[in-house]
């Protein structure tokens, strides 16, 4: 799938730069792993060819209880130098950016911004939204009824501006002449210079100073939005120092902006939850830009999407999992969160880094937390729980963060 948001640098440069159609092919490997680990599955569950331990071949009645005496049989690729893999590494659906557009018909415009697009059972209301006061000097404001306007009977496309912090990580690839825009994964802003993500998202990009934020974007075709969105290059990128490629355990980083965004009516920071604050049950909102299906036949989401999920706690989440490819044996890490679990409700594929936000209880301003980012999950829209970063549980690394930079923490503190 392409997502290439070359729009954006013809605005951005005031002048018609052309933006060629590239694709990109983004996590290859892990697409191979996980076809891989269908189509052989079925030769090797019965079996014990790839056991953590090789049964020796005494007493007959052994073999046939428990065909590997001192292990136990499992699928090949749960198996790691003789170990069951518990962490999932290696086997979950974690994926970002641009891949190959498998119905380039889909997208027959030349520009990629153009799409073939019929309206909906659809209205735009033109009513005017009253200018909220002095919400500013406060993080997590939403807009439930957007700015300026109010889409009606999309209940599951965000309003503009209504969640103003949700930002997209784009990286700028150099394609001979061309600069070509492409998403890779949402973000949170939570300081005016200070984006949080996913660690896995921009582990991989060689070059800090082609990541480029994007603030107050919400229908990503169209530039003709009340407020603008705003662009800034990043200057640094803070990994978590314990992030673990493949289980994808502490996978949050930081975006450092070389100038700062402008706080306006569809641009505005987070809040974060209080160190191990626990959300269990709590139905929150998750945002992105993803994919409405997984796999290649899903397509990326023009107008930002939010969906009702809630939140599952860990014990319950883990026995879910537990039934998937993951195995009986796996261990939900404590630096993940999870959310949904209801078919059809669910965040998937370019979602990644996206927020899981939660209302503040009991809080008079209505805020939200930044619970979660969307991580990982295996598929998208069945009735298996998605996994998100556990915010609560970083937030001394970002205090230490900001403490350390002398950046005001009072910009993702909830009144
Ligand atoms: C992904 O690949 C992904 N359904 C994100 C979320 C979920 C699955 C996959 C959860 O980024």
């Amino acid at each position: 799938m392409r997502l290439l948001l070359c729009f954006t640098v013809a605005a951005l440069l005031g002048s018609n730069v052309h933006c060629s159609d590239t694709t990109l092919n983004v996590d290859e490997m892990l697409t191979q792993t996980t076809q891989i680990t269908e189509t052989t599955e079925a030769v090797t569950s019965g079996g014990c060819s790839s056991c953590a331990a090789i049964a020796e071949e005494t007493a007959l009645e052994s073999k046939l209880s428990n065909p590997c005496e001192y292990g136990e049989c499992v699928p090949y690729y749960l198996c790691l130098n003789g170990s069951i893999i518990t962490s999932g590494e290696g086997i979950l659906d974690v994926r970002f950016g641009a891949e190959d557009d498998p119905e380039p018909e889909r997208h027959p415009c030349s520009d990629f911004f153009d799409t073939c697009c019929t309206l909906k059972s659809t209205e735009i209301v033109k009513e005017k939204v009253k200018p909220p006061i002095e919400k500013h000097d406060k993080c997590g404001i939403r807009n439930i009824k957007g700015s300026t306007f109010t889409l009606i009977g999309r209940e599951n496309e965000a309003q503009f501006a209504e969640f103003p912090w949700v930002s997209a990580v784009i990286y700028k690839v150099h394609d001979n002449e061309d600069i070509v825009n492409v998403y890779k994964c949402g973000g949170s802003l939570i300081h005016p210079n200070v984006v949080m993500t996913v660690a896995h998202c921009v582990i991989d990009l060689p070059n800090v100073h082609d990541i480029l934020i994007r603030s107050g974007e919400w229908d990503t075709q169209t530039v003709d939005e009340p407020y603008p969105h705003q662009d800034r290059a990043v200057t640094e990128v803070l990994i978590h120092e314990n992030y673990r490629r493949g289980s994808h355990f502490n996978d949050i980083a930081l975006l450092i902006l070389g100038t700062p965004v402008e706080l306006t009516e569809n641009v505005n920071t987070a809040c974060l939850p209080p160190h191990d604050y626990v959300f269990d049950h709590q139905r929150c909102q998750a945002t992105g830009w993803g994919k409405d299906k997984f796999g290649k036949d899903g397509l990326y989401q023009v107008i930002l999407k939010k969906v009702e999920l809630p939140v599952v706690p860990r014990e319950e989440c883990q026995t879910k999992l537990r039934e998937t490819r993951l195995g009986r044996h796996f261990i939900l890490d404590h630096s993940f969160i999870c959310a949904g679990g209801e078919k059809g409700k669910d965040t998937c594929q370019g979602d990644g880094g996206s927020p899981l936000n939660c209302e503040i209880p009991n809080n008079e301003y209505g805020q939200y937390y930044v619970t979660g980012e969307v991580a990982w999950g295996i598929g998208c829209f069945d009735p298996v729980p998605g996994v998100y970063v556990n915010v609560p549980k970083f937030r001394p690394w970002v205090d230490k963060i900001f403490d350390e930079r002398n950046y005001d923490k009072k910009f993702y503190t909830a009144i």
